[in-house]
Order: C-alpha cells, then structure tokens, then sequence
C-alpha cells in the first residue's frame, strides 16, 4: 500500500461514505457464523434474506506498522433469539490498544481480556479505551443504526480466531427494561 499525505477525511453521516474514501466492507448475517449463541435462529436468519448487520467504511491510511488508520463501523438494529446485533469482535495479536468514538445512535463497546469482561456505553461523544490486551465487540443497543470511528496502530492486525475459541466473557441480550448480560458459561 502506498504511504498517504497529510489530508482532512469527511464522514458523510448520510451516505455513511468517507470522502476520500477507502476500502469498504459489508459483514452480513452469514459472516457470523458461530458467534450467536441460537444456531438455529442464526441459520433462519440466513435463510430469510441474510441481512446487513454492519458495515465498516475505513479512509485511505493503510493498515502498516506505524500508520494510524482510522474506519467507521455502523451496526444496524436487530437481534437473533434476543442477542443484539454485533460485531464479531477481535483481538489484536500483538497486543496494542485502540480507541472508539461514538457517532451516532446508542452501542456499547464489550472488552474480555481472557478474565474479566469490561462494558462501555457509547453514545454520540463518548470514547472508548482499548487497552492492549483487551478482546473488542460492539454491539447496538438501540433502535437506530449505531455509528463510530476506530482508530487503531496500523500494525495492530485482527485475529478473529481468539474470539471463536475464548469467546468474549459476556453476551449481550434485549431485556425487558434495557440491555442484560449473561455469561458465555451459560451457553
Ligand atoms: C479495528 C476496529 C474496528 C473493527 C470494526 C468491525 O481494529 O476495532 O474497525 O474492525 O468495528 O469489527 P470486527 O470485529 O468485525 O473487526
Ligand atoms: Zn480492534
């Protein structure tokens, strides 16, 4: 990837773009396989038309060592047999910490460092603190698509295996009265 110059990135809110704008991912419901804690609702849920669950628009500072690439993430509202809808969260293999910003809409950012599971609400204004270490999910607790910006070391890489094999501590439920969490053990 080719360095870039210094440069003022726009977040059009509206088309959900990045001006000038990078590489773009869609993650549908087929792309989270195993993370729900329901497979069979998990599979109708790919069956009946395989939603977008959420998008990742990232700017033009590639993912190299020493860089500082930055991407929005925007999670639509949903959930699966009751667990909201989510990233499919990650741990960075060399440990480097990162941070959130909230957007827009209402999310929180889940953190498991293979012990203890941590939880921050997110919402417009709000940063959130990776710290090294730390596993990261973010999850839409509201009933508006939820938007952030992520910027994060460029030599941080994402290893979604980790997550698959140790799970992320907590799962994240629509309650009654708000959000609930319940341990992975209960699964
Ligand atoms: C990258 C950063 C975010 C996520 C994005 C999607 O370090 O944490 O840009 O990649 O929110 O989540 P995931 O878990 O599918 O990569
Ligand atoms: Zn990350």
């Amino acid at each position: 990837s080719l360095p870039v110059p210094p440069m003022s990135i726009r977040f059009d809110p509206a088309g959900g773009t990045l001006q000038p704008e990078g590489p773009t991912l869609t993650r549908r419901m087929s792309d989270l396989e195993g993370l729900f804690r329901d497979h069979a609702a998990w599979e109708q849920a790919v069956a009946d038309g395989d939603p977008v669950v959420y998008s990742v628009v990232s700017s033009r500072v590639p993912e190299v060592e020493r860089e500082l690439p930055q991407s929005i993430t925007t999670i639509q509202p949903g959930s699966t047999a009751g667990e909201l809808w989510m990233t499919k969260g990650h741990q960075h293999p060399n440990h480097q910490g990162e941070i959130y910003l909230g957007i827009s809409g209402h999310g929180g950012l889940l953190m498991f460092n293979g012990t203890e599971t941590e939880w921050v609400d997110m919402t417009p204004g709000t940063i959130g603190y990776m710290p090294p270490g730390w596993a990261h999910r973010s999850i839409n607790v509201g009933d508006e698509p939820y938007s952030f910006l992520a910027v994060y070391p460029g030599g941080a890489g994402h290893d979604y295996g980790w997550v698959l094999e140790h799970g992320m501590g907590r799962r994240v439920l629509a309650g009654e009265t708000g959000v609930e969490f319940v341990d992975y053990s209960a699964d």
